[in-house]
């Protein structure tokens, strides 16, 4: 089998913040091959319409669908709350968002059964966490709380600053009040704003990492199914990272994020590309 015959797991995401998924996969799964999209030209997709990350989010899953994928996932919390059920109808590949594995998560990890949700307008809007949540623990208390301001926060890299503890401070002042003993990261981002977060919320709350959680259900649900690559593919393996934004931008911030060297590729999600499989 070739490189570029190998089954690889699809991630897409509206920009460059499944690359937190990613290298959880990296790390989880080193022998797996990734083909990305990051839809960086029309990122965020947090405050936009459901309509427009819908269809967004559908034209990707097209774009990677032209490659043989074993699994997709959804590595962003804002098109998995507003995509993921009609992805599934419309794909025979299996399928994973980043909410059901948070949620699950977040089950296991409740102490008082009190559980928050972070996450942006979009994702907070949908109910998403909740439901998935209620689903299989219908007597839990939810409070869910849209942080607008931590996504520009991050790409700002300026997670260090004492400008940055004040927005997180009274992003999460309102939240506070709730006393949770779980918080579920809902947002792409967030992870790399978790220590200032856990500060701010006190010792004793646990936080959840839905991209950690995320690589972690994949890999069972690869084992389960003996899609699992082989450890000898592993030097073989060759990912590709597309983006509908300035290919030299994204991979500046992907080799600084991965520390590693990556092919990556301008592409339209509209227009599939061809002949270069
Ligand atoms: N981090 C993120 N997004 C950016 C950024 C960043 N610029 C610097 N750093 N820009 O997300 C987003 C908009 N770009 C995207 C690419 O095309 C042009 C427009 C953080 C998620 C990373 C997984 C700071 C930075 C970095 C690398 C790692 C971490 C980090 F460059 F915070
Ligand atoms: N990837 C998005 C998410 O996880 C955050 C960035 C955006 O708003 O597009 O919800």
């Amino acid at each position: 089998m070739n490189r570029s015959d190998q089954p690889a797991i699809g991630i897409l995401d509206s920009g460059v913040g499944g690359l937190t998924v990613v290298k959880e996969v990296m790390r989880q799964l080193p022998a797996e091959r990734i083909i990305y999209f990051g839809d960086t030209s029309r990122c965020p997709y947090g405050p936009r319409p459901r309509e427009e990350v819908l269809r967004f989010t559908l034209e990707i899953v097209r774009f990677l669908e032209q490659f043989p994928l074993k699994a997709l996932v959804i590595a962003c919390n804002t098109a998995t709350a507003v995509a993921l059920d009609e992805v599934r109808k419309r794909t025979s590949i299996p399928v994973l968002g980043v909410i059901e594995p948070g949620a699950r998560a977040a089950i296991r990890t409740t102490t008082r059964g009190r559980i928050g949700v972070i996450g942006t307008q979009g994702t907070v809007r949908s109910r998403a966490y909740e439901k998935a949540l209620r689903r299989s623990s219908p007597h839990l208390y939810i409070v869910s709380h849209a942080c607008p301001a931590f996504v520009p926060l991050v790409e700002s890299d300026c997670g260090g600053t004492e400008e940055a503890r004040r927005v997180v401070e009274s992003s999460l002042a309102p939240l506070k009040e709730h006393r949770v003993d779980t918080l579920i990261l809902g947002c792409t981002h967030y992870p790399l704003i978790a220590n200032l977060i856990g500060e701010v919320m006190g010792e004793d709350v646990h936080l959840i990492s839905s991209a950690e959680e995320t690589a972690r259900e994949l890999k069972a649900m690869l084992a389960q199914r003996n899609l699992l690559a082989s450890e000898e593919h592993a030097l073989l393996r060759d990912h590709h990272f597309y983006t509908s934004g300035d290919p030299e931008f994204f991979r500046r911030i992907a080799e600084r994020w991965l520390g590693c060297s990556l092919k990556v590729t301008r592409a339209a999600a509209e227009t599939p590309i061809s002949g270069s499989l």
